[in-house]
């Protein structure tokens, strides 16, 4: 099954399927589907389509962080409710730090809210696979979302330093 499963770069003609995407999948806030075409156009660098057949089945969004440019922030990793547990959440992270721009990035940043326990996984996978140490700050705090909108807190995990290098044989 994982065969028929392509990588890529998106554009903006992904961002609808995208918001589609993200609003099934039920895992993450949804965003305006304006928010997804822009980062499917002006993020492109740093987000990636996961596609079966034409169908987007998963999308990474990422973007550096304007705060240090070692950083990269990981914004949402969503994979479709049918396609999970193959992997395909780790493959999209793989292709992003092979892309041409990684050697710039020796963090990655991220916030997983604490009953995410897959989102979690995925990551500490991730910090294995960049050999590289792992630790959780406060992030953003329950306190910091619109009162009534009953948001969860959203601890802030920090992989690295990693050796940019490394991240090229980072195969899964
Ligand atoms: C890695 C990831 O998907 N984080 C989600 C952050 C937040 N809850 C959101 O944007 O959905």
């Amino acid at each position: 099954m994982n065969d028929k499963l392509k990588y890529r770069t998106p554009t903006a003609e992904d961002g609808t399927r995208v918001w589609e995407l993200i609003k099934a999948a039920g895992t993450l806030d949804l965003n305006s589907a304006y928010c997804y075409l822009m980062l499917c156009d002006y993020f492109r660098d740093t987000c990636v389509i996961a596609e079966r057949e034409g169908e987007v089945v998963g999308f990474l969004s990422s973007f550096p962080s304007p705060l240090d440019k070692r950083t990269l922030f990981v914004w949402q990793i969503a994979v479709a409710q049918d396609c999970r547990k193959q992997g395909i959440g780790l493959r999209m992270l793989t292709e992003l730090m092979n892309r041409d721009s990684r050697s710039t990035y020796a963090f990655i940043e991220t916030t997983i809210s604490p009953d995410n326990t897959g989102s979690r996984n995925l990551f500490y996978k991730l910090s294995e696979k960049l050999n590289a140490p792992c630790k959780w700050t406060e992030g953003y705090s329950s306190t910091l979302f619109p009162a009534g909108a009953a948001h969860e807190a959203e601890p802030l995990m920090i992989i690295g330093p990693f050796q940019p290098q490394l991240t090229k044989t980072m195969g899964v």
